[in-house]
């Protein structure tokens, strides 16, 4: 990861921008309608920011947008990049790193995913309490330059355990049910089959999708707070009797729209008044 195109990246974020934002937000698919309820919106398309790649898959807008949510000066990358896009894993973090360099130290992942655990439903969110990187690589493979992070971060905390806490809390005053699971994170561009979902069961996922890891652990390395929220799009292959789509993943993610938007911008008020 070349730190001088980092750097080169932020500066050109900070002079669009200069305001200080206090927590950064990764939208998943069919999840960036958050990044429309950003007040005040400063919104720069990703082509214009030096290095940065561009959103090639639909419900990812490719844009990056500054601003108060909830009275909480936030940026939100509203679409991400994924492995399966053919980006380098060193592309597909790009921004996580930009992020820091702008001061992020808190930063709200969200995926579309399929769930694994049978008890889950579409529609449900579950917060990420760990992951198991199946992408068969990892972001941080090749020489490690130690102002971005350390040779071998720990990741027996990969997803903020105080800010579980918070999030379970909240989620409590404001009556909303939410799960607790591990999400399992593959390449794609594939969903998985009925034995791969099986595999996964066995190995103590619940829920699967094809992105949020390779950017936790880059967050993790640079020291950054993580929280997780999956949205449970669909179940995942063979425990329903029908095939996936990213139509349906579209969909669900749109139903559950209100109940997201409520609840992340909860958590940021929450997170913004500490
Ligand atoms: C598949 O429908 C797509 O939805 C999920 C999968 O990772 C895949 O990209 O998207 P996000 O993880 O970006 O939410």
């Amino acid at each position: 990861m070349d730190y001088e195109k980092i750097q080169n990246a932020a500066s050109f974020l900070k002079k669009r921008y200069q305001k200080q934002p206090i927590i950064g937000l990764i939208l998943g698919s069919g999840l960036g309608v958050l990044g429309d309820e950003i007040e005040e919106a400063v919104k720069i398309p990703y082509n214009e920011i030096p290095d940065f790649p561009i959103s090639t898959v639909e419900g990812h807008a490719g844009q990056l947008v500054f601003g108060l949510l909830n009275g909480v000066q936030v940026v939100a990358m509203q679409g991400r990049f994924h492995y399966y896009e053919g980006y380098s894993f060193d592309k597909v973090t790009f921004p996580v790193r930009v992020m820091k360099d702008l001061g992020i130290q808190q930063l709200i992942v969200t995926n579309a995913a399929g769930g694994v655990n049978e008890s889950y439903s579409p529609g449900d969110l579950m917060l990420i309490s760990d992951h198991i990187n199946n992408m068969g690589s990892n972001p941080l493979i090749g020489p490690n330059d130690s102002r971005m992070g350390v040779r071998f971060p720990d990741m027996s905390e990969a997803y903020s355990a105080n800010l579980r806490k918070l999030a379970k809390e909240i989620a409590s005053k404001i009556n909303m049910k939410v799960q607790e699971g591990v999400y399992v994170g593959n390449t794609g561009p594939t969903y998985e089959t009925p034995a791969e979902v099986r595999m996964i069961r066995k190995l103590g996922g619940d829920a699967v999708g094809m992105s949020t890891v390779p950017e936790v652990i880059v967050a993790r390395h640079a020291g950054m707070s993580v929280l997780g929220i999956s949205c449970i799009s669909n179940m995942a292959a063979g425990i329903l009797d029908q095939p996936l789509n990213h139509e349906e993943v579209i969909e669900t993610t749109e139903k559950v729209k209100a109940s997201f938007l409520q609840y992340v911008k909860a958590i940021v008020a929450e997170l913004g008044s500490r």
